[in-house]
């Protein structure tokens, strides 16, 4: 096959405006993400998240057969709003103010992978971000562009963990990056931070006891009445709004897309307590959280009023 190098890809990805990139090597890898991700569905910690199951997620070769490098990808979705204290006011978490990030990173994966295809026409690719059953902060860690952090999430030197993630699966052989090196040291802050105790250790998080879960993946009549909300209706920040590397690294994204619909930075509760499945579809035009039903965000919404009413109840 014609050669092509990773210092031509890396500059073809800066090019298309991704904010990080790396390349790691199929195998061997001895970070055990594979006996980590199956302790963790052993654990029942995927909660109602079924297809956290599929086989493939371990595999990488049944994504691609003939794989031979993962090109990893990071766009920076920071900016610097901040949510409202006032308890009237519903939080909604950084990832999904602006426009659905699942067809930002697309754009730009869709460009590189042509490009890549047309450079070297005999190799198969294939790109995801968050679209398959692929580990996309393992291979990022594996390909350099940061470290899997005690709160679950990713963080990189450059934006810390207010990142996307997403990467291009080539049957071509790329000169590889080393893997990121570990940085959280003997803090604790996001496990001491987290409302629900959801980070059950250093690196585990169950889903069972995350906000992030059941605001936008739970698709129950009501939310678990023990369940701490502390205004989050969509997802939650707390494990990286305090993280010392967050308030360090964290920059202003240069992607317009990434900035926040007005609507979504200080709704009231009230006043999603009753959405229409009209204003729902005006609002969250080409955002991520259409994934939450007009029901779901009315749920949301009530069960962080009536917990305001009456702690502990709903
Ligand atoms: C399932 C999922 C969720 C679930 C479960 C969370 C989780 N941590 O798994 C829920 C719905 C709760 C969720 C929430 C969020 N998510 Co999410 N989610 C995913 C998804 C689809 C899979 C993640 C996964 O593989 N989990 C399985 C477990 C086993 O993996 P893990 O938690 O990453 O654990 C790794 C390490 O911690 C380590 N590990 C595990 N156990 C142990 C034990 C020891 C002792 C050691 C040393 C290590 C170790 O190994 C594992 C890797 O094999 C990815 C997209 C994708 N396709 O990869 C997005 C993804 C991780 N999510 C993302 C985001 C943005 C979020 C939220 C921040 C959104 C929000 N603001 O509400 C929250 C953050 C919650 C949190 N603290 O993790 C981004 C993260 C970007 C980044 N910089 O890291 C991703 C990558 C999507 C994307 N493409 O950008 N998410
Ligand atoms: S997203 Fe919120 S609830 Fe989930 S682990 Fe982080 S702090 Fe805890
Ligand atoms: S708060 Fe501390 S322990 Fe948690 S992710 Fe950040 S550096 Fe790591």
């Amino acid at each position: 096959m014609p050669q092509l190098t990773s210092a031509v890809v890396k500059n073809k990805a800066r090019e298309l405006g991704f904010h990080k990139v790396g390349i790691a090597a199929i195998a061997p890898h001895t970070d055990n993400a594979t006996n980590h991700l199956h302790r963790w569905l052993a654990q029942g910690y995927q909660a109602e998240m079924t297809w956290m199951a599929n086989p493939k997620r371990a595999d990488i070769e049944q994504c691609l057969p003939g794989v031979k490098s993962v090109i990893a990808l990071a766009l920076n979705y920071y900016t610097p709003h901040t949510h409202s204290d006032d308890p009237a006011i519903a939080k909604i978490s950084r990832y999904g103010w602006g426009r659905d990030y699942h067809r930002v990173v697309q754009k730009r994966l869709k460009a590189l992978a042509l490009w890549l295809q047309d450079q070297v026409p005999e190799q198969t690719v294939r790109y995801y971000v968050d679209t398959g059953p692929v580990q996309d902060k393992v291979w990022a860690q594996r390909a350099g562009l940061g470290w899997i952090a005690k709160n679950g999430n990713l963080i990189t030197r450059n934006y810390g963990s207010w990142v996307f993630l997403g990467e291009i699966l080539t049957t071509l052989e790329l000169e590889s990056d080393r893997p990121h090196t570990a940085h959280c040291g003997t803090c604790t802050r996001c496990l001491d931070a987290c409302p629900t105790q959801a980070i059950r250790e250093p690196f585990v998080v169950d889903a069972n006891r995350c906000i992030a879960y059941h605001t936008i993946e739970n698709r129950a009549e009501t939310l678990p009445p023990e369940l701490t909300l502390d205004g989050w209706v969509a997802g939650c920040d707390v494990c990286q709004d305090v993280c010392p590397w967050n308030q360090r690294f964290a920059q202003e994204t240069d992607i317009a897309d990434f900035q926040p619909y007005p609507e979504h930075l200080a709704p009231r509760l009230d006043d999603l307590a009753k959405l229409d499945d009209t204003t729902w579809d005006q609002r969250l035009r080409s955002s991520a959280l259409r994934r939450i039903k007009p029901q779901m965000w009315r749920r949301n919404a009530r069960a962080n009023l009536n917990r305001e009413a009456e702690p502990g109840g709903e």
